[in-house]
């Protein structure tokens, strides 16, 4: 059974098979998560994102980890929150499932995630969390090839949102 599990830290440090970029749909790098990984990767990062050609909201593409302790980066790019009426849930729940379709593709045991979307993008965290841990937790039930997932938190307020919804889901 796969494991889910909560850690606060940065998440360019950890040591992975896989780890997902909060990316934007042009893949060109930014601030937040996405430009920590990218100056944690080193340049040849950003040439390889420039050859993807983009990538919609809701779909997931990889790279190699590069500088990184993780051998591979999956980049996807969630919803910007809109207010809740424009398919937000949907879109960030195909985040979690098409980046965990590619860690599996991958050949990947382990994968940790940040908290997409919950930054610039402006999702409310205690409902970005519940979609995050069921998305993970339907997919991992159906195909249970990933031994751990780790949510990364990068401030305590989005760690404890997470240990929150773990312990009551
Ligand atoms: N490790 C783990 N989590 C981090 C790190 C880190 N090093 N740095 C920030 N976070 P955001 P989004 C957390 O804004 O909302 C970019 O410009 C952060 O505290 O990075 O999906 C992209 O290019 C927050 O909890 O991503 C897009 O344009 C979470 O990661 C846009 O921002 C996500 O915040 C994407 O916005």
């Amino acid at each position: 059974m796969t494991e889910l599990k909560v850690v606060e830290g940065d998440i360019t440090t950890i040591k992975v098979d896989a780890i997902v970029n909060a990316a934007n749909d042009s893949l060109a790098g930014g601030s937040g998560v996405d430009g920590a990984i990218h100056r944690a990767a080193g340049p040849r990062l950003g040439e390889a994102c420039q050859r993807l050609g983009g990538c919609p909201t809701g779909e997931a593409k990889t790279t190699p980890g590069f500088n990184l302790p993780a051998k591979w980066i999956i980049h996807t790019p969630g919803p910007i929150w809109r207010g809740g009426q424009a398919n937000e849930a949907q879109l960030l729940a195909n985040s979690y499932r098409h980046s965990l379709q590619e860690a599996v593709a991958h050949g990947c045991q382990t994968v940790a995630f940040p908290s997409i979307s919950t930054g610039v993008y402006g999702y409310p965290l205690d409902r970005a969390v519940l979609i995050a841990i069921k998305t993970v937790r339907q997919f991992t039930k159906k195909d249970p090839r990933l031994a751990e997932v780790f949510f990364v938190a990068f401030d305590s307020r989005t760690a404890a949102a997470y240990r929150r919804a773990l312990q009551l889901s």
